[in-house]
């Protein structure tokens, strides 16, 4: 029961994903949205989809439903020499990271209810990874990036597995519905 219904927000997420890709087409840089969203598909105040894996250049936007809420990097879950990015609340935020790496990210207003993604860039180096990995957040964060890391590593072996977070993975710029098993 819980397998489908993931199965089918990931469905949902491909679609979504699919619309926007064709919608733009061509030799244009690929782009990925990301909601933050006060009743998410996934939960209440969630970012979805909440791991992103894109190639370097690849423009991601996040976007809220409401003024509530608003995207910042968590420190010390950014690549070396990555500048700490932070949208207004209510505005969207448009990056187009070029940085290998991990990049862990909160919505200002909801950190402490879990509100927390991951953006995944090109093919991480494990000290960064394993630095990312050992910040501490809120109880409720705590649980949403160990989710988070989890689908990571089951996206790494490329093991066919069942995320547990909604996903975005354009890696290669392919689209990758990981919930088929
Ligand atoms: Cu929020």
């Amino acid at each position: 029961m819980i397998r489908r219904l993931r199965r089918t927000l990931l469905t949902a997420w491909t679609l979504l994903l699919a619309a926007v890709t064709t919608a733009t087409s061509a030799p244009v840089t690929p782009t990925v949205t990301v909601e933050m969203r006060t009743e998410g598909a996934s939960g209440r105040f969630r970012f979805e989809p909440a791991l992103v894996w894109v190639t370097p250049g690849t423009t991601v936007r996040f976007v809220a439903d409401s003024h509530i809420h608003g995207v910042r990097a968590i420190p010390g879950m950014l690549p070396e020499g990555v500048e700490p990015f932070a949208g207004g609340m209510g505005r969207p935020l448009v990056l187009r990271p070029t940085v290998p790496g991990v990049y862990g990210f909160k919505c200002s207003a909801h950190y402490g209810l879990g509100m927390v993604g991951l953006l995944v860039v090109g093919e991480p180096d494990p000290a960064q990874l394993a630095r990312a990995r050992a910040i501490r957040h809120p109880p409720a964060a705590r649980v949403v990036f160990a989710r988070l890391f989890r689908t990571l590593d089951c996206l790494a072996r490329d093991g066919g597995c069942v995320p547990e977070v909604p996903v975005a993975d354009l890696r290669s710029g392919r689209l990758a519905d990981h919930a088929e098993r």
